[in-house]
C-alpha cells in the first residue's frame, strides 16, 4: 500500500477476500459494459448526452494523455471540478491509470487547497475555469506560490497561463491495471475538528461499497442517478452514486445545482429512479413539488444523509415526491448505514438506518469505555472492509482517532435500537454540520484570531430550523468599543480564500469566554450563556 497509508492486518485482509468482499475489481474499467449496454447513455449533462462507450474511450484517451503529460501511478491530483462531463472522465482516467484523486470540494478556495496540496504532494490541480464569481485561475496562481510539489494545473475551460484540460488527449495505449488492494483516491474528512483530513480509499474496498451499494438500492442497467449534490463528496459519488450507478450499467445525470428549478426538469428529461439529498433541501423539494409541472413519476428512491433529517419532513417524502426515502447515515471514512427499501415507515422516518455490510463491525461505547446497551447513547466505534483503518500521513492523529485494535472512532454520538437501527443524537467532537457542510470550529477560530485583533474567539453549532445547525461565532475583541461585524467577518473570510460555508452566520461580542479549570474555553458553559 502507498507509503502513507495504514494497511489492514493480513489476517482481516485474508478474511475479506476469502469471503468474497474483495475481489480484483478495479475501480473505471467497468464502463466496459456488456455488449448490449455500450450503446445505453452513460452521461446526461447540460453539454449533452454521452454512451457508456462514449464514455469509455474518453477515458481511455485521457488516461493516456495524462500519461504523456508525464504523471506516473501513484502520484497525487486534487481534483476539484463542477459536476460536469470533465470529472466523470477524468476520475476514470485517473482509476486506470492509478495516479490518484485527492477530491476537493466545489466549494474549497485557496486555503483548503494549499492545504490539500500541501499534506498530498500533489503533482497537479484540476480546476474549471470559473465558477460565479471566483477565477479558479487565480487560485491556482496562489496555491503554486505556497506549495512546492505541483507541477502541473490543468483547466476545464480557458487555461490562460496553465494547460487545458481537454488538451489531455491521446491515442489509447496499453495500461498496466493497478493493484486492487492498492489506494485508488483519497476523500476528505468531514467529521473532524481541524483541517480536513486525507482518506485513503482502495480499490477493493471503494468498488465493494459500489456493488453492495448498487445492490441494496436495486441500481441496476436501467437505474437513472441523478447527482444534485456535487460529485466529489462520497454520497453521490459511491452511495451508489454516480461510480455505483455506471459499474451497474446505468445512467448518470449530472446536475449543476441541486435545486428543485434545475433538478426538476432533468428528472423529467431523463428519468431518473433514483437520487440523494442533504436535509435542508428537502423542504425546498417539497415545496416547488407542490407546483411543479415537471413529471416526477420516475423517481423510486431518494436518499438523504449527511446530517440528521426531521423526522416530520421525512415523513412527507414518499407522498410529495411519489417514491421511497431512505436514510443514509454515513461517512467519508467508511462505514455506511442505510435504512432499506422495505423497512416500515417507522424505521425509515425516525432511523438513520444500519450498516451496509454484514461484515461491518459496530460499537456503541459509554464514556467510561464499557458497551452501551439498546437505547443508550454512546459513541459509535466501527471497522470494516471499507472503513480506513488510519488517515493519510497522519501518525500521531491516528493515534487518537483509532483504537489499538482498529477501530475508527466516528466521533459521534448514537443510540441503537433492539432491532440493530442507528439513531444519530449529536458529535462529541467540535465541528458544525450545517446541513451536510461539515465546519470544523478549530479552523474558524484560528482565522478569527489571524484576522482581527481578539482576545480570545470560541466557535460552536447552534440548532437552526433549516439547516439543523448554524454557526456562531463569539469573539472578545482587544478594543471592546471597536468589535468586528460580521460584515467584516465575511469579508476577511472571502479575502483570505476560505470557502463560503465556513463563514459564521452568527456573531457574538462578549467581555469574556467562559474557562474550564484546565485553561480551555468552556463550551458547555458559553452554550448555556447563550441560551439564557
Ligand atoms: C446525522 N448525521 C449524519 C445522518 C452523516 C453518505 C451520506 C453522508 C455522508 C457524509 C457520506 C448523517 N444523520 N444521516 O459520506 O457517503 C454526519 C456524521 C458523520 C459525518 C460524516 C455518505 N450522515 N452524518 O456526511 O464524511 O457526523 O459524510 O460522522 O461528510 O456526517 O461526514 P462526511
Amino acid at each position: 500500500m502507498l507509503e502513507g497509508c495504514v494497511p489492514w492486518p493480513e489476517s482481516a485482509a485474508r478474511t475479506y477476500r476469502e469471503q468474497g468482499y474483495w475481489n480484483t475489481d478495479v475501480l473505471g474499467t467497468w464502463t466496459a459494459p456488456a455488449p448490449e449496454r455500450r450503446s445505453g447513455t452513460a452521461l446526461v449533462t447540460a453539454a449533452g448526452d454521452m454512451t457508456h462507450e462514449e464514455l469509455d474511450r474518453a477515458a481511455d484517451r485521457m488516461a493516456s494523455g495524462l500519461l504523456r503529460a508525464g504523471l506516473v501511478p501513484g502520484d497525487r491530483v486534487v481534483v476539484q471540478l463542477p459536476n460536469e462531463t470533465s470529472l466523470v472522465v477524468l476520475s476514470l482516467a485517473l482509476f486506470r491509470t492509478g495516479v490518484l484523486p485527492v477530491f476537493a470540494l466545489p466549494a474549497h478556495r485557496s486555503t483548503e487547497i494549499t492545504h490539500l496540496v500541501g499534506t498530498s504532494g500533489a503533482a497537479a490541480y484540476v480546476c474549471p475555469e470559473r465558477v460565479l464569481d471566483c477565477d479558479f485561475r487565480l487560485v491556482a496562481r496562489e496555491v503554486l506560490d505556497r506549495t512546492e510539489s505541483l507541477r502541473h494545473v490543468f483547466v476545464a475551460g480557458d487555461p490562460g497561463p496553465y494547460t487545458a484540460l481537454s488538451s489531455v488527449d491521446a491515442d489509447p495505449v496499453a495500461l498496466r491495471a493497478p493493484d486492487p488492494e492498492d489506494v485508488a483516491l483519497f476523500l476528505l474528512s468531514g467529521g473532524t475538528s481541524g483541517p480536513p483530513k486525507l482518506i485513503p480509499r482502495t480499490h477493493a474496498d471503494y468498488a465493494y461499497q459500489l456493488r453492495e451499494t448498487a445492490r441494496l438500492c436495486g441500481v441496476g442497467p436501467d437505474s437513472v442517478y441523478l447527482a444534485a449534490l456535487p460529485v466529489e463528496h462520497n454520497f453521490a459519488l459511491g452511495c451508489p452514486g454516480v461510480l455505483g450507478t455506471l459499474r451497474a450499467g446505468g445512467t448518470a445525470v449530472l446536475a449543476p445545482a441541486p435545486t428543485a428549478d434545475v433538478c426538476f426538469p432533468l428528472i423529467a428529461r431523463a428519468g431518473v429512479t433514483i437520487t440523494s439529498l442533504v436535509p435542508p433541501l428537502v423542504p425546498l423539494w417539497l415545496d416547488a413539488a407542490e407546483w411543479t409541472e415537471h413529471d416526477l413519476s420516475s423517481l423510486r428512491v431518494v436518499q438523504v444523509g449527511g446530517a440528521r433529517l426531521d423526522p416530520e419532513t421525512a415523513r412527507q417524502v414518499p407522498q410529495a415526491l411519489g417514491c421511497t426515502l431512505q436514510q443514509v447515515y454515513g461517512m467519508a471514512e467508511g462505514l455506511l448505514n442505510y435504512t432499506r427499501l422495505d423497512d416500515p415507515e417507522s424505521v425509515i422516518v425516525h432511523t438513520q438506518g444500519r450498516p451496509l455490510s454484514p461484515a461491518d463491525e459496530v460499537r456503541v461505547v459509554r464514556e467510561d469505555g464499557t458497551e452501551a446497551g439498546p437505547g443508550e447513547t454512546g459513541e459509535l466505534f466501527t471497522r470494516g472492509p471499507y472503513t480506513l483503518r488510519g488517515y493519510y500521513r497522519a501518525q500521531e492523529r491516528n493515534l487518537t482517532r483509532f483504537t489499538e485494535d482498529g477501530f475508527y472512532r466516528t466521533g459521534d454520538l448514537v443510540r441503537r435500537t433492539v432491532e440493530g437501527d442507528f439513531e444519530v443524537v449529536g458529535r462529541i467532537n467540535d465541528v458544525v454540520n450545517r446541513g451536510g457542510e461539515k465546519v470544523p470550529t478549530l479552523e474558524v477560530e484560528e482565522h478569527l484570531l489571524a484576522a482581527f485583533p481578539l482576545l480570545g474567539a470560541a466557535v460552536l453549532a447552534l440548532p437552526d430550523p433549516l439547516m439543523g445547525e448554524r454557526t456562531c461565532a463569539c469573539v472578545v475583541p482587544k478594543d471592546s468599543a471597536h468589535p468586528p461585524t460580521l460584515r467584516d467577518v465575511q469579508a476577511v473570510f472571502k479575502s483570505r480564500g476560505v470557502a463560503a460555508y465556513k463563514v459564521p452566520d452568527q456573531l457574538v461580542v462578549l467581555e469574556r469566554l467562559p474557562m474550564t479549570g484546565v485553561g480551555k474555553v468552556d463550551k458547555r458553559a458559553l452554550r448555556a450563556h447563550l441560551d439564557s
